[in-house]
């Protein structure tokens, strides 16, 4: 079984793989290391990857991109909105609320959801992945970005799902990048190093302690709208108005020209990431109109000024986060594509103090810290021992859903909780009662996240006592940093009481709901914060087990044995149904089978095509021993009228029509087939017998 890593970006998708001889990335069909994150629908088929932007430019409208910004997003965020108008294609409102992108696709309306086109992704990477593996790939780990949401992770692990594929963990981008660079390196005494990920959409900075054989992230902070794309949009609101003065033309009304002067102006700005200065030229932009332009790499840094300001906000609040003086900061590690401007690189040198560097490789590094990851983590690898101790950037808070939500003691995974990790809370109830996780605290959220995460439901149980019986609720923020309660158990000190012996006895473990009839209980609502909490090791992914539960049996204060029942829990949050989830798999394997026929039906045409190619040399050589004038012209006759036919209204025609094709064909020239086959066997009966020496 292959393990693999998956960089998501939002621009680009990188795969790596763990072998024998340490990590590769691996290439795609183009052989290239990058793959764009790009789906284009057309009349004919979905091209993914490389194809797909590569049919950009003749399909905008229908051409998805950038959709990493859109999973478990609402439609109605004002970011969604912001980040939907600078993007071609349409989108409207999902039942959920969510987004829906809508696209033309084989000449018809259709609508996926962000989940839908991230599994298209991550199911292309999987193909890329079998491919130069030779193998199946199953298991692996998805970068994520430390700012993802509950809704945004469990999507995710959805999207993974619908692909195929199963995700033996969901890591933070920056831990996995930490990852990669840290195993390699045994220091002895505690070193930290602060890594700076300037990506496309978002800029994600951590501090991470080392030590010899582990690695502890100390704090995460981002910026999920500020990257590269940010830095193309200076540049292309500066030539946008330049054009308006000088040609009169208003490119932001067009939607091709405003994706051509975009694309003209990412160019420019690696260009001066280089140079002094760079110009720009575009040909036809809009109104038969050619312009040109230039700038200097000064004025487009000081157009840049404020989104090279913001660069610094959240290096400083994870320095402040990490409780980390700045001489204690040994490297400064610089990743992502669009931390290539050296602008950034100078900011943040003024900042830290020391120059920025760039050990490793910055566009590679989280795909190959997930494989690395995958490995550590899969049983069919051994990896030297290393612990992984991430850290999760917001406060998470259970309630009752009475009395006031979010008070101190309410919070259960403060912000740097190390994770993952597991809580026990216990309530004083005795009947079925909700909790509701949420976010602690709204100022540590990206603009626009709702506060709720989920919903559950402990029970149905219910209890006749006059004492209040303790219901103890393990929670665990688990591998992937979703919150999930894993379990509930009623914690009985007398069980001299009638009705629960009668329930243990009839009923197993569980506390079935209808055997008392005692009232609930309106007191002891509140959530006693967890009387032990252990973070695991950062490498183990643990099952579920109730191995450090209180005992089945313990003495009470009231020296009576006490009795535990297990009660159900039911989840209630947003996200894909386990109907909707397997419709989206059919779906997908609907659109993979109809790519593969849309692939193998090209296949069959070029194999005629070739076919007719071949004959045709042969006529006048191999075949004109044994064929008169007239059959030969016939045959000619018969093979331009297949070419012929394959430029004009054969140009579209199904597999099988083209298989038709090539056998009537094969027919035509079959007596010549023959006859040349039996040339062949008589000339290698003659042939002279090797000489005896
Ligand atoms: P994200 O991490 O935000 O999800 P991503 O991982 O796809 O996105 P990267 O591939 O790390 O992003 O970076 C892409 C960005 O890097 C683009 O904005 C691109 O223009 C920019 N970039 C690439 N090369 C250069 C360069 N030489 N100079 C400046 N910017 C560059
Ligand atoms: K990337
Ligand atoms: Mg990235």
């Amino acid at each position: 079984m292959s393990v693999v890593g998956f960089d998501i970006g939002n621009e680009n998708l990188v795969v790596a793989a763990a072998r024998q001889r340490g990590i590769d990335v691996l290439l795609n069909g183009e052989s290239n290391r990058e793959t764009p994150a790009v789906v284009c629908f057309g009349e004919k088929q979905r091209s993914l990857g490389a194809a797909g932007a590569a049919s950009a430019t003749m399909n905008p409208r229908s051409t998805v991109s950038q959709v990493k910004r859109l999973i478990g997003r609402a439609f109605r965020d004002p970011a969604v909105q912001e980040d939907l108008r600078r993007l071609p294609f349409g989108a409207c409102e999902g039942p959920d609320g969510g987004v829906l992108v809508r696209v033309r696709y084989l000449n018809e309306e259709r609508t996926f959801t962000p989940v839908q086109i991230l599994a298209m992704l991550l199911s292309h990477l999987k193909q890329i992945a079998e491919k130069e593996l030779e193998s199946p790939v199953c298991d692996c780990v998805i970068g994520i970005p430390s700012y993802a949401t509950d809704l945004q992770r469990r999507a995710y692990l959805d999207a993974a799902a619908i692909a195929g594929l199963r995700p033996l963990r969901l890591m933070h981008d920056v831990a996995a990048t930490a990852l990669g660079y840290g195993i390699y390196r045994a220091e002895g005494h505690a070193t930290h190093v602060v890594f700076v990920d300037v990506g496309h959409s978002d800029t994600q900075v951590a501090v991470v302690e080392f030590e010899a054989g582990q690695m502890r992230v100390l704090s995460h902070a981002s910026d999920p709208n500020l990257g590269g794309r940010d830095f193309d949009d200076v540049l292309f609101q500066y030539f946008s108005a330049l054009f308006k003065e000088q040609y009169n033309i208003d490119v932001s009304s067009n939607v091709r020209a405003s994706i051509r002067l975009r694309a003209a102006c990412e160019k420019l700005k690696k260009v001066l990431s280089a140079n002094a200065e760079a110009p720009i030229s575009i040909e036809c932009l809009m109104d038969e109109k050619d312009v040109k332009g230039f700038i200097k790499r000064e004025d487009f840094e000081r157009l840049s000024s404020d989104l090279l300001e913001r660069m610094l906000v959240p290096c400083k609040k994870a320095l402040a986060d990490a409780k980390l003086s700045l001489d204690r900061v040994q490297s400064v590690e610089l990743v992502g594509s669009g931390s290539r401007i050296p602008a950034i690189t100078r900011m943040l040198a003024g900042l830290f103090k020391r120059e920025p560097r760039r050990t490793l490789n910055a566009s590679e590094c989280v795909a190959m810290g997930c494989a690395l990851q995958c490995a550590m983590l899969s049983p069919t690898f051994r990896v030297r021992d290393y612990e992984v101790q991430d850290s999760f950037p917001f406060s998470i808070g259970f309630s009752s859903g009475e009395g006031p939500r979010c008070t101190p003691s309410s919070i259960v995974f403060p912000r740097g909780q190390p994770f993952p990790s597991v809580k026990v809370l216990t309530f004083h109830r005795t009947s079925t009662f909700h909790l509701e996780a949420f976010y602690a605290d709204p100022n540590e959220l990206p603009r626009g996240v709702p506060e709720k995460i989920s919903h559950f439901t402990i029970g149905p149980f219910q209890v006749s006592h006059h004492e209040k019986p303790k219901v103890k609720v393990r929670i665990r923020l688990n591998l992937h940093g979703i919150v999930t309660v894993e379990s509930a158990s009623l914690i009985e000190g007398d069980v001299n009481d009638p009705v629960l012996r009668a329930a243990a006895s009839s009923n197993g473990d569980n506390v079935q709901p209808d055997f008392a009839s005692g009232a609930p209980n309106s007191e002891g609502n509140t959530i006693e914060n967890g009387n032990f909490s252990h973070p695991e090791p950062g490498h183990l992914p643990r099952a579920r087990s109730t191995e450090d539960l209180p005992a089945e049996t313990e003495g009470t204060k009231m020296g009576r044995p006490s009795r535990r029942f297990e009660i159900p829990v039911t989840e209630a949050c947003a996200g894909m149904t386990k109907a909707e989830l397997s419709e989206a798999e059919a779906q997908e394997v609907q659109l993979e089978s109809h790519d593969r026929m849309v692939e193998r039906t090209k296949e069959k045409k070029n194999a005629l095509e070739a076919y007719v190619y071949e004959i045709r040399n042969k006529l006048f050589e191999k075949f004109r021993s044994f064929t008169t004038e007239p059959e030969r012209e016939e045959i000619s006759r018969n093979l331009q009228q297949t070419e012929d036919w394959i430029y004009d209204e054969g140009d579209d025609e199904s597999e099988n029509v083209y298989n038709q094709k090539l056998d009537e064909l094969k027919k035509v020239i079959e007596e010549c087939n023959k006859a040349e086959q039996w040339i062949r066997e008589q000339s290698q009966l003659q042939e002279p017998l090797p000489k005896n020496t």
